[in-house]
């Protein structure tokens, strides 16, 4: 492989596993982890960690500079439900390091840029169920508006400058090696958890609140796949719609059930249930199955199966 990965963000709950993956793949060496904060045990010790800010364009191009670096994952980013809370701090975080990155490729200094965008770009005046690749876009929160944002701007520095940027909008991704932070799907992992630990829990949102989600082994195999596809394959340079599973926090309750018998969901939306409201219920990614070839593995069964041992495992070994 022709110079280094440098995984920006690579302490969060998307960026562990990817950054695992990758040095699996390329080499521990060739994967430069790097996060604001020391993440998991296993990713500090595989392999090269810097403490580095998203946001400190200097202290980027050093360490690019340091490790030869060619491809960035700029997975750093302030999830929906947090951004409420500080939105200049959201706004200033999602972009600015976006716009290191887009410009540090335009001056030719590294290749490739994997930069994730979100369901969240899509808003109320939107198709709910199979939502389109081009359709109505009106984000009514600080990290959607974040994200469609980004996604014009790396289109317009494709077009423009030739940066060679992928971007896939993520749904709510679902894992239990490191915990999400601040997103309004977060409560698809939190229900694990308290199933296996106390066989109820009370959701934050509604029991119909339907959306698109997916286990963190297929949202890795598609960012490694997008990344890894020939140029021309790659039609779309804002961001792919990406599906896999659709469920609401009743149905993810009633397949839990089917392992815990006496697990209890009690409901008690807050403001994170207007959130979800203004997203999609489904999203259709035809264009990406088209484009490069994109296929999920787990569904709803085998994911459930998978976070009840993942999870319990877990428990096990922190008892
Ligand atoms: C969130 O809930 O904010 C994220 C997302 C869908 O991008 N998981």
């Amino acid at each position: 492989m022709a110079g280094r990965i440098l995984i920006i963000g690579a302490c969060g709950q998307i960026g562990t596993e990817l950054t695992l993956k990758l040095r699996e793949i390329h080499g521990n060496d060739q994967v430069i982890a790097s996060d604001i904060r020391e993440g998991a045990e296993e990713l500090m010790t595989s392999g090269p960690f810097e403490i580095l800010n998203a946001t400190d364009d200097a202290h980027i191009r050093e360490v690019i500079k340091e490790y030869e670096v060619k491809v960035v994952y700029l997975m750093a980013a302030m999830l929906s439900a947090t951004a409420e809370k500080a939105p200049m701090k959201a706004w200033d975080l999602n972009m600015d390091s976006l716009f290191h990155i887009l410009n540090i490729a335009k001056e030719g200094i590294i290749d490739k840029i994997f930069w994730p965008s979100s369901i969240a770009v899509f808003g109320p005046t939107t198709p709910k169920d199979d939502t389109p690749q081009t359709t109505i876009m009106e984000p009514t929160t600080v990290y959607g508006i974040s994200k469609q944002t980004g996604e014009r701007w790396c289109e317009y520095f494709h077009r423009k400058f030739g940066v060679d940027v992928r971007s896939i909008r993520y749904p709510g991704i679902i894992s239990y090696k490191t915990l999400p932070g601040g997103g309004t799907t977060d409560y698809a992992i939190e229900i694990f958890h308290e199933a296996l630990k106390h066989s109820k829990y009370t959701s934050f949102l509604a029991e119909d609140a339907a959306l698109p989600m997916m286990y963190m082994d297929d949202a890795i195999k598609a960012t490694i796949d997008i990344m890894e596809a020939p140029a021309e394959k790659i039609k779309v340079r804002s961001s792919y719609n990406l599906a896999a599973i659709s469920f609401t926090p009743e149905v993810l309750a009633n397949e839990i059930k089917k392992h815990i018998a006496d697990f209890e969901i009690s409901y008690a939306p807050d403001f994170r249930q207007s959130i979800a409201e203004s997203w999609p219920s489904s999203i259709d990614d035809t264009t990406a199955r088209e484009d490069w070839g994109w296929e999920p593995d787990f569904d709803l069964e085998k994911m459930t199966t998978t976070m009840l041992e993942g999870v319990g495992n877990t428990l096990k070994e922190n008892a």
